[in-house]
């Protein structure tokens, strides 16, 4: 038996079902706990099950490093938007309306200072580390970014770095290869277990190297000379090249493949490319960092006038 307020409106309601339905510490202790469980069951198989096979695996150095940094990520986003699903999971069912009894006005909303603090701190920190940590990954030397740019933010720890020329035009991606003699192709080939240093720039307008499994993706402009390095594994096997740049009408069409070749194999299909191709290699302008490119026959255009190695579908502006 409660006593009536002496003011009715102005004192709080003390009756035992209004205290019980303020006493929301039973439910929070329930939900938080529930949480938790689903939080680190979800996390552990998120980790170890899907970890090893998120994109873009696992073939490069710097693709590898990108894999772990969308685990590390995702890892600690999940526990995040598990909670506000465990929230709804227990408020659809612990405090649904039971069936039969008649529809009543539920307790007034109220604000709760710490909990919507705590919401706010504990996610702006959460937003804050992924955002650092994401960062640092980027920018770190063989992270998940790969030092990219006109002058590079780190070069690879090792000596022996292969050079390879990607060209991008309307609408499709060539390859130089400097050190056996500047042929040029349209065969992505690489070696493993071997740093790689791809300079990325373009004949005509802006296109963006990306090779997925590599997990290299760099923009290649035209007069300007981009580095991309990576790093293969041991892995062989194909890897998929896009243009990821809308470069005009056959943009989607600006995709094909790569593959990485044991080194061994590789010098072979290296040495014995430069040899097949050495008459075009010849008609090829000087292997240089970029090139003009020749729109109407003009002098230091990329090929000499009236000798463009490909068919005239390639050829644009005569
Ligand atoms: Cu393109």
């Amino acid at each position: 038996m409660t006593a009536l307020p002496e003011t009715p409106g102005a004192a709080p309601d003390t009756s035992p079902a209004a205290a019980a339905d303020r006493s929301d510490s039973g439910h929070g202790r329930r939900i938080f706990a529930i949480w938790l469980v689903v939080a680190v069951v979800i996390d552990v198989l998120f980790v170890f099950l899907a970890g090893p096979h998120l994109p873009p695996g696992a073939m490069t150095q710097n693709a590898r490093s990108q894999q772990i940094d969308f685990t590390v990520i995702t890892a600690t986003a999940l526990p995040v938007i598990l909670f506000v699903w465990v929230y709804f999971a227990y408020a659809l069912i612990v405090w649904r309306h039971p069936k039969g009894e008649p529809l009543t006005d539920g307790p007034p909303l109220r604000g709760h200072f710490r909990i919507q603090a705590s919401w706010i701190a504990v996610t702006t920190v959460i937003v804050m580390a992924m955002f650092v940590y994401g960062t640092v990954e980027l920018i770190g030397p063989a992270g998940a970014g790969g030092g990219e740019g006109p002058a590079p933010i780190w070069t690879p720890a090792s000596s022996n770095v292969l050079v390879i020329q990607v060209i991008g035009q309307q609408w499709r991606w060539t390859y130089r290869y400097p050190s056996f003699g500047g042929f040029e192709t349209d065969q992505l080939v690489i070696p493993n277990d071997t740093a790689i240093a791809f300079h990325v720039t373009s004949l005509d307008v802006i296109h963006s190297f990306w090779a997925y499994q590599l997990g290299v993706k760099s923009d290649a402009n035209p007069g300007s000379d981009n580095v991309a390095f990576t790093t293969t594994g041991s892995a062989t096997g194909t890897f998929i090249v896009r243009c990821a740049e809308l470069c005009g009408i056959w943009h989607a069409d600006m995709t094909t493949s790569g593959v990485v070749l044991s080194k061994s194999a590789f010098e072979r299909w290296a040495t014995l490319t430069e040899v097949k191709q050495a008459a075009a290699t010849a008609l090829l302008p000087k292997f240089a960092w970029s090139y003009t490119p020749d729109a109407n026959g003009a002098d230091g255009g990329y090929y000499p006038d009236s000798k463009d190695p490909y068919s005239s579908v390639q050829t644009y502006g005569s």
